[in-house]
């Protein structure tokens, strides 16, 4: 006979995450895993990002905060269906919150399924949540040498968005220092320069998002009369 054990909470983790994979396959839609540190624009980016897929491409949004229902107040009116987790004293989401949440939330109506997650760029990186890409947000007021010192999150991303690039010029920042410490940890990895403010870099941001939609799933926008 042939004995698993689960051996802590990475493992268990991992087989829920790998369970959502399959749910976001059958029900044809992509899930995105937002992962910064507080404050380096994720919500903003979602509402301009979400209020641009709408109305061909419908959203939906898991957000996790260790307190309040704020995030999932500014998104809702963007976005068709929103689930706020409140992670009390924990600094990421497990996928089993995701995997809970899911069952709040009609899919198959869902091209976008967008996780913003505790703001932090340590823990997240660590729990895969099922999510098909990982999508790294580093924004300017943050400086110029987080891509070296918190180099994981950085290695484990499948897109790097530099937001509050309208910022370039009021503050201090070697641009060139982050594409040469990237370059050093994965030289294929895509950055996109990026501002929710001005717009600059949203549509290069869309169309990747679109591109990746349809590489996962296929073509088509599901249709939803309203
Ligand atoms: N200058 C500038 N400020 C931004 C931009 N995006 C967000 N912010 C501001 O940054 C702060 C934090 O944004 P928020 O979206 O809440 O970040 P989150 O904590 O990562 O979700 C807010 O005051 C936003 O108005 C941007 O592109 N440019
Ligand atoms: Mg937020």
């Amino acid at each position: 006979m042939k004995i698993s054990v689960v051996k802590n909470v990475l493992d268990s983790n991992n087989i829920v995450a790998r369970k959502n994979r399959e749910i976001f396959k059958e029900k044809g839609l992509i899930a995105l895993n937002l992962i910064s540190s507080p404050g380096s624009g994720k919500t903003t980016l979602l509402q301009k990002t979400i209020d641009r897929l709408n109305p061909a491409h419908k959203s939906a949004v898991i957000v996790g905060d260790l307190q309040t229902t704020r995030d999932a107040e500014r998104l809702e009116p963007f976005a068709k269906e929103v689930i706020q987790i409140n992670t009390g004293m924990s600094c990421h989401l497990y996928a089993n919150q995701i995997s809970e949440s899911l069952g709040q939330i009609t899919l198959k109506e869902i091209d976008f399924l967008f996780i913003e997650n505790v703001g932090n760029m340590v823990c997240p990186g660590e729990f895969d949540l099922g999510e098909n890409l990982k999508v790294v947000l580093l924004s300017l007021p943050e400086g110029d040498d987080k891509v070296a010192k918190y180099p994981t999150i950085f290695r484990a991303a499948d897109i790097v968005l530099l937001t509050k690039i309208d910022l370039m010029g009021v503050l201090k920042f070697d641009l060139k220092r982050v594409m040469a410490d990237l370059e050093k940890l994965n030289s294929s990895l895509k950055l996109i320069k990026i501002s929710s403010e001005s717009g600059e870099g949203m549509d290069e941001w869309l169309n990747w998002l679109k591109a990746q939609r349809k590489k996962s799933v296929g073509v088509q926008a599901k249709f939803i009369p309203e």
